[in-house]
């Protein structure tokens, strides 16, 4: 074992809470970020790292799916960047002699964070059934037994192949032909358990959906509303853009139930004066909505621009776009005629004058941005309230024009790509046609199953196979108990990592961990060092370059295992050159240059200083590919959380220290919590009220209808200014509370920030 020697696991530290933080970044955010890189990985391989981080002819970070702005400051990274990298990049491996020592059931015993601290994992190993050991297989013998066994089902649907956002496009395009050469749609991806709420709610509205701004739009705009999205913890860099966006004037409203730091004020720590200075004041207003409450706060400020038009026709709407380019607006006006405001103060917990004030920002500004994140798409009404987003920027035409439009944020860095690379479950039937006619096999057209319903296929048996490309699945999905016993009820689960986690020890009867490259590194095949290209938030389409060796010789790049993969399972099958393929990654992009849309020439774009934009037709020409070719103005019925007399809302989020399943420390500095994160944050009015203690430990349960109680004993209780009603804590820890069966409705995303749950003082010590 190299590099510095693993840490001990830490169960139930002693927690220490302080005041939570109203600025990011700043100072502590560059110590933070610099010390333990210089710790973990040396002066030279950190300074490599650091320097070519987001740069021409480096590599992509991939902590985040923010934009690159085209005009680079020195050294573009930030702290939660930083983290992400030298996590990846450590020196520290671990030894053939781990799997003896560790067997699996103590690994399931561990925490992710002692996991994720154990190091890189450089060689393949093989749990036989019956055994409770990993031990060393080469790679032939890997790839031998995976075809072995996916060749031996009744039916490819017997498999699923799932893919976490930061496969590359180049793997991403060759891992979906390979699954659908096999016969299967079953292509589950994080997206599920993310945006897809804002892919279903965007698709129907305007008919694409991703972003409809460019980085640009930012320093554009008059007022950008950032709603359910907590970017100084989960997209740092975005500060810099609200920054430059407050300088050229735009106003900054965030929605959110939690006052989290750098939503308030920022300090830039690219700046002199972000580095001394108390930073800049971000938020011109600050709504702390109740958890769920947007649809309704969305649906109320639609009202009143409507209201500021008719007391003032032609001044407030964009008729000219609404009659070009929109449908529905009638009916939309009729239905919020009967928009109770009793029903709204009820689900936001706002003030009458808090959404006027909102409303008046709004009709006020010429070009407004809405971003969101996962505070709106974990919803059971995540779609719907993402139509409202849409509704609400139609009225004044605030889509297609500079500075102006709607801005999912994505999380995973190439989440995005992926998607437009054909990993869904459900491609549309020009994609399928177009692979099918550039590979001449026939392709499958029923759909796959999410990675919601892949839990029940596997636990009912259905799905007997579980391939993973990347991420931590049993982690990162809801209802982690039953989700742990889906898996353990496969044959083979198959895991493409980096890193140590949780889905390594809830296996099948027979398990794989195949070790592969990260992006930070340099790849070397028979043709070359190879790039791989990702597609940002914004959809610009970037080359990523590794920069340091490998940590070690043995592992292999992720397109090298699926190449090898498909030739292994697929033999003669398919007429695909695999193994050109892995040689020579620009073999891969010729046939993405013909079958996915608008990626023409990708070969040449791709290697224009940086890459390129896809198109976008909402963007660029207001034209919206949806059936009727408008944008469509929707209806929908505001039904909001209702929290039963004595019971929480909880939400689950992440931490400062933390990219989603993986723990970086067990600090979250904003919120000022040190050294555990088994906690729970509560309004202390609910603290008194439920007859508990600021500190007090208690047993947290989970209730949905029709099912038992979920539960997650020993949190402690931090009094801690969220919404009454309204508690939050830490996923993944959390995801045991979270009900398999409760997600958003059409988007099938587990409602991750809406459990009912009940506080018991906790019943052992
Ligand atoms: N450092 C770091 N960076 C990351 C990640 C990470 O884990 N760590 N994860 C990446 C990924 S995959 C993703 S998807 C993104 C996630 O980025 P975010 O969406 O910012 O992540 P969450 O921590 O889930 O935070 C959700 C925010 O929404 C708020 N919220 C919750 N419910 C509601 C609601 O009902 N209404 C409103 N208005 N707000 C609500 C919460 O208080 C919180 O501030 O970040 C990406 N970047
Ligand atoms: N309760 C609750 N649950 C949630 C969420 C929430 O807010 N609340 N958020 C959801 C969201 S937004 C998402 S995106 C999902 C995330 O779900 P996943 O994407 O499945 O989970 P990650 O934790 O990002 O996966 C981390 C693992 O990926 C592997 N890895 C890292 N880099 C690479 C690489 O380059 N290649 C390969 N092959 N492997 C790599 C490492 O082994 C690491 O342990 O979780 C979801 N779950
Ligand atoms: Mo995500």
């Amino acid at each position: 074992m190299t590099g510095t020697a693993p840490i001990d696991d830490v169960s139930d530290a002693q927690i220490e809470v302080t005041a939570p933080k109203t600025a990011a970044a700043g100072i502590p955010g560059i110590m933070h970020s610099m010390v333990p890189a210089i710790g973990g990985m040396g002066l030279g391989r950190t300074a490599k790292l650091l320097t070519t981080m987001n740069h021409k002819g480096g590599f992509d970070c991939m902590s985040c799916a923010w934009p690159d702005p085209e005009h680079r400051k020195i050294a573009e990274f930030c702290e939660n960047g930083a983290k992400a990298v030298t996590w990846e990049a450590t020196p520290l491996t671990i030894p053939t002699s781990f799997w003896e020592t560790h067997p699996i059931q103590e690994l399931l015993s561990k925490s992710e964070y002692w996991l994720g601290q154990q190091g890189r994992l450089v060689e393949p190993v093989y749990k036989a059934k019956g055994e409770d050991h990993y031990q060393p297989i080469s790679w032939d013998d890997a790839f031998a037994l995976i075809a072995d066994r996916l060749n031996a089902l009744a039916s490819p649907n017997e498999a699923a192949f799932y893919t976490s956002g930061r496969t590359s496009n180049e793997t991403a395009f060759i891992y979906q032909l390979f699954v659908r050469a096999f016969g299967t749609n079953n292509l589950p991806d994080c997206s599920n358990m993310c945006h897809e709420s804002t892919g279903l709610a965007m698709g129907e509205t305007i008919g694409v959906g991703k972003a409809t701004i460019g980085y640009d739009d930012f320093e554009k705009s008059d007022l950008i509303i950032i709603m359910g999205q907590n970017p100084g913890t989960n997209h740092p860099r975005m500060l810099t853009a609200l920054e430059d966006a407050k300088k050229a004037g735009a106003q900054i409203v965030a929605v959110n139930p939690l006052p989290e730091a750098g939503l308030i004020r920022y300090k830039n720590p690219q700046t002199v004066r972000g580095l001394v200075g108390t930073g800049t004041q971000l938020a011109d207003q600050f709504l702390q909505v109740r958890l769920g409450g947007d649809m309704a706060l969305l649906q109320a400020v639609s009202k009143r621009v409507l209201a500021a038009e008719r007391a003032n026709p032609g001044t407030v709407l964009d008729r000219e776009f609404l009659d070009r380019h929109c449908l529905g607006l009638a009916e939309f006006e009729r239905h919020l005629d009967d928009l109770d405001e009793a029903d709204v103060l009820a689900a936001t917990g706002l003030t009458v004058a808090q959404i006027d004030e909102l409303a008046d920002r709004y009709v006020a500004a010429d070009n407004v941005i809405i971003t969101w994140a996962m505070g709106l798409t974990q919803h059971k009404k995540a779609v719907p309230t993402i139509k409202e987003i849409m509704n609400l920027l139609f009225l004044r035409g605030n889509i297609g024009k500079p500075g102006a439009g709607a801005s999912p944020i994505r999380g995973h860095s190439n989440v995005q790509g992926d998607r437009t690379m054909g990993i869904w479950e459900k491609m549309p039937e020009p994609f399928m046609d177009a692979l099918e006619a550039e590979f001449g096999f026939p392709v499958p057209r029923d759909h796959g199953v999410d990675s919601v319903q892949g839990i029940r296929d596997m636990r009912e048996g259905r799905i007997k196979v579980w391939f993973a490309m990347g991420g931590n699945m049993v982690a990162a999905i809801s209802d982690s108990a039953a989700a742990e016993k889906a898996m353990q009820n496969t044959a083979l689960t198959v895991q493409v990592s980096t890193k140590l986690n949780r889905s390594h020890a809830v296996v099948g009867d027979e398990a794989l961990i195949l070790p592969t490259l990260g992006r930070t590194e340099i790849d070397r095949q028979a043709g070359g060092e190879q790039f791989i290209s990702v597609e940002d938030t914004a959809c610009a389409v970037r080359p990523s370059r590794g920069q340091v060796e490998p940590v070690a010789s043995g592992m292999l790049s992720e397109v090298a295992i699926v190449s090898r993969l498909a030739a292994a399972v697929l033999g003669d099958r398919v007429a695909v050159d695999w193994a050109g393929f892995e040689r020579d990654y620009d073999t891969i992009r010729e046939h993405i240059a013909r079958v996915v849309p608008d990626c023409e020439d990708y070969n040449r774009r791709i290697r224009q200083p940086g890459g390129f934009i896809l198109a976008h037709g909402p963007r660029d020409s207001r034209t919206f590919p949806t059936p009727a070719g408008k944008a469509m103005i929707t209806v929908n019925e505001l039904e909001h959380l209702e929290c039963p007399p004595g019971r929480l809302i909880l939400q689950t989020i992440r931490s400062h220290d933390q990219f989603n399943t993986t723990i970086y420390s067990l600090n979250d500095r904003y919120r000022g919590v040190k050294k555990g994160r088994d906690v729970i944050f509560v309004n202390p009015d609910d603290v008194r009220e439920l007859g508990l203690a600021d500190g007090q430990k208690v047993d947290v349960f989970s209730e949905f209808p029709g099912d038992e109680d979920r539960e997650l004993r020993g949190l402690r209780v931090i009094s801690y200014p969220t919404p009454r009603g309204c508690a939050a804590a830490y996923f993944p820890e959390a995801n045991v509370l979270v009900p398999l069966g409760s997600t958003a409705e059409g988007s099938n995303t587990p409602a991750s920030k809406s459990v009912v749950i009940r506080l018991e003082p906790a019943t052992e010590k």
